[in-house]
Parts: C-alpha cells; sequence; structure tokens
C-alpha cells in the first residue's frame, strides 16, 4: 500500500548518504568485473598456514595501493546464502528471514537493480557468469528481473565430469572457457563471475590441489585451505588475462567474499589455527568471523589501501555508482555509500544483530569490541545508544521485508527508470 512505500521511501531517504567528492567518479566508464568469492572469509587474507601463505595473490591486492580494502566489512546474509549476498550486493535490499528470497520472491517481484541502472544511466551491457545449472537458486528468473542481458551458466561449458566440483564448473575453468563471451561483451560492460569450487566441504581432486591441508580433526576445516589457495590461484590467472588482453586499464575489478565458509559450529575447530582457544570462544569470536573481503582494485589508483570504516553488502551499490559518477539517491537502497561521510557504520545482521565500530550487540549482550569482553553493566548512554540502535536495525529490517514481501518497487518508479519486462531477456539462445 502506498502507506508502506511511504514508510520505506522516509526510512531510506534519511538515511542516504551523499557521495564523497573525492571519490565520486573515480571510475566513470570503466568496465565493472565483480568477482565472487565462494564462502571467503576475510581471515583468509594475510593469513600464513605453516609459514605458507594461503592466499598470496589476493593478498597483493589487498595490501596494494590500487585498491580499496575494505577491513570491517561483514556478510549479512540468511539462508539464502550465495543467492542473499547477491540480493544485497545489486539491490541494497536485504534477503528474508528465512529462507531465499531469489527462490521465494525472484520471479514474480519488481526489482530496480544494477545491471538495470547501469544500462539505462550509463549504457552498461552486462552478463552473469557461473558454472551451475541456471535454475539453482532460481537464477534463471531472477536475473531477468534484475535486467542482466546475459547469463552464462553451466550449459555454456565443457561440463564433463572432471572438470565440474559439487556446485559446478571449477574456477578456473570458468574464468578460462568464459573468454570467448566476454570479448563479445559490448562495452562497458558489468560482469559478474559467480565461482563455486571454495564450498563446503571443501572437497578437490589432487591433481588441482597445491597446498598443503590444514591438520585439525575436522577435514572440512582442513580442505578450506586448500580450496582457498586454489580460488587465488583462479583470480590471479584472470587477472593475468585482463592484462594480456588490455581490458585491464579500462576496467575496475570489485572482490567479495559472499559469507562465511566455516560454520559457528565448526570454529571450535579453527580456533587454535587463529592463536585462540576453543575453551574461550565465545558469540563475540563467531562475530568477528563474519568479516569477508571487500576490494575496489582499480587500475592507476594510486592511493588506494586499508580501508577500516564498517559496513557490509547492503552498502556495495550505492558505493558502486557513485565511483561511477552515478547518482544514487532516487533509489530505494538500504545500503550507504562506504566512502561517504555520512556512511552509516552500524552493520545489521539478519538475525537482528549488529556491530559499529566499538561494540557488537549480540543477541541482547554488548561486547567492546577492542577488548572482545562483555559489557555487563553499560552506562546509561550507551545503554539508551545501543537501545536506539537496535530499533534501527529491526526497522531497517522490518522495512525491508515490507518492500520484499509486499513488493512495493511495483508502486515506485525512480526518475528516469524504466521498468524491466523480463520478457525482453532470453539466455537459451546463442550468443547473440
Ligand atoms: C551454487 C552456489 C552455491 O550456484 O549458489 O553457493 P551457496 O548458495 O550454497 O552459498
Ligand atoms: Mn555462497
Amino acid at each position: 500500500s502506498s502507506t508502506d512505500l511511504n514508510k520505506v521511501l522516509d526510512f531510506t531517504q534519511k538515511h542516504y548518504a551523499a557521495a564523497n567528492p573525492a571519490t565520486y567518479g573515480i571510475a566513470k566508464g570503466k568496465n565493472v568485473i565483480v568477482i565472487h568469492l565462494e564462502s571467503f572469509q576475510q581471515f583468509l587474507i594475510n593469513y600464513k598456514l605453516n609459514g605458507q601463505e594461503v592466499t598470496p595473490f589476493l593478498n597483493s591486492l589487498y595490501n596494494g595501493k590500487s585498491t580499496y580494502s575494505f577491513s570491517n566489512f561483514f556478510n549479512q546474509v540468511g539462508q539464502g546464502k550465495t543467492s542473499d549476498a547477491e540480493n544485497m550486493l545489486e539491490n541494497s535490499v536485504y534477503g528474508l528471514p528465512q529462507g531465499s528470497l531469489f527462490s521465494a520472491l525472484g520471479t514474480d517481484n519488481t526489482f530496480q537493480a544494477a545491471p538495470a541502472i547501469l544500462n539505462q544511466r550509463a549504457g552498461y551491457s552486462s552478463a552473469v557468469f557461473h558454472g551451475n545449472k541456471g535454475s539453482f537458486w532460481n537464477r534463471d528468473n531472477v536475473y531477468k528481473n534484475l535486467g542482466y542481458q546475459y547469463f552464462f551458466d553451466a550449459s555454456y561449458y565443457n561440463t564433463n565430469a572432471n572438470n565440474l566440483t559439487e556446485y559446478g564448473l571449477k574456477d578456473k575453468l570458468l574464468f578460462h572457457d568464459s573468454i570467448k563471451y566476454l570479448e563479445r561483451m559490448q562495452q562497458p560492460f558489468y560482469v559478474k563471475y559467480i565461482t563455486v569450487t571454495n564450498h563446503f566441504p571443501y572437497a578437490l581432486d589432487k591433481k588441482n590441489t597445491s597446498f598443503p591441508a590444514a591438520n585439525t580433526d575436522d577435514t572440512s576445516v582442513n580442505d578450506y585451505f586448500v580450496t582457498a589457495h586454489y580460488l587465488d590461484q583462479a583470480v590471479k590467472e584472470f587477472f593475468d588475462y585482463l592484462k594480456k588482453s588490455g581490458l585491464y586499464d579500462k576496467s575496475i575489478v570489485v572482490i567479495y567474499g559472499d559469507h562465511y565458509g566455516i560454520s559457528d559450529s565448526r570454529n571450535l575447530k579453527l580456533a587454535s589455527l587463529l592463536g585462540k582457544s576453543a575453551d574461550t570462544w565465545n558469540d563475540f569470536d563467531n562475530m568477528q568471523l563474519q568479516r569477508v573481503p571487500f576490494m575496489i582494485h582499480i587500475p592507476g589508483l594510486k592511493n588506494g589501501g586499508v580501508q577500516t570504516t564498517y559496513g557490509g553488502e547492503i552498502d556495495v551499490l550505492p558505493t558502486l555508482l557513485h565511483l561511477l559518477g552515478i547518482s544514487s539517491k532516487r533509489y530505494i537502497q538500504f545500503g550507504t555509500d562506504l566512502f561517504s561521510k555520512k556512511h552509516d557504520q552500524t552493520v545489521a545482521f539478519r538475525n537482528g544483530n549488529f556491530t559499529t565500530p566499538n561494540y557488537s550487540y549480540i543477541d541482547g549482550s554488548i561486547y567492546d569490541n577492542q577488548t572482545g569482553e562483555e559489557i555487563t553493566h553499560p552506562s546509561s548512554k550507551l545503554a539508551a545508544k545501543v537501545k536506539r540502535e537496535n530499533q534501527q536495525v529491526n526497522t531497517e529490517l522490518s522495512l525491508s521485508d515490507s518492500l520484499n514481501n509486499k513488493n512495493l518497487l511495483r508502486y515506485y518508479v525512480p526518475k528516469d527508470f524504466t521498468p524491466i519486462n523480463p520478457k525482453n531477456y532470453n539466455y537459451k539462445d546463442d550468443f547473440g
């Protein structure tokens, strides 16, 4: 109803963060290449297992001056896992409290997503490259509503048995075998690569592994480092191609981890590898491991580096649009530009918990982010502040749920936006 829509509009307009003039438009007109690192957690970055870097190439990007690298960026997924990450990154709207939005609402809901905005505002073509079948998480329907022009799913690659892992084509093959499609994309393009090899239980055939596993008594924890290393090699090979092909200098590369790889229940096995004790491991430690990498690699950038701003997947779209010189105020987006002086550093998780630069709120308890200690007797000032933020997080999540469950974007057309007609897209044709 219009009051429901007005409540959402009222919140998002008040919550909007104006772009930072120092970064607005610095990537204008560049191709955008998004690399979705499956199940890849931030703790892997700059981590050494038995003295050996697990992900040397990603580390070189993270530590370099041509990348904005976020050290306090959190995944905010619910049960939709990868699809929740995709929904947040390309709509700046949360997933559902239960289940996958893509599966439950993705076929019939109205979206005003990144591919559509970039195409209409700046003439971007768009494609997804993913080695799984297109119907997984209902993607082949959802992507048409997002305005993706092409979806190169498993049917476009040689998927004989030894090219596959459980969720599809091995990552090195995905990056390699998709080149013939990428090279026919009209520029500027917005393309997304969804990797799968680094997925629970992190099994990988011997001929593809070149990194010694860890030696805890949990095989999936041990093998996590092996498939993370493989993924790192795959990304390096892709960058080598980008440089050789000349695409590198005409593009920016957005790299993110979609969510945790090691679940809370297995963190006790991981603790010792992080120099922590399983005996004292608690909810605060679990939350700290919800960090995932978020890097924006901009060839030629000289003053990038590690950004300590607190943020999450919900913030990516307004951040990206502003870097491309595309204003975002007219859209209904729950995130804010990470570079903005007005960026909201309260990071909401799907279960209502949240973290901020100074403290975390977990199932009713407050923790000091610097010491990790629970603040059992908060000052009245802190208690009031946490209460306010708790209310805002709950408001934000419930307004996002209202937008999704009532499909409110049907009733809102942003300035100069042409509603997407999913019938205009057909992913089965040969690449036309
Ligand atoms: C497969 C991919 C699997 O297409 O979505 O990752 P998940 O959704 O389980 O995180
Ligand atoms: Mn995933």
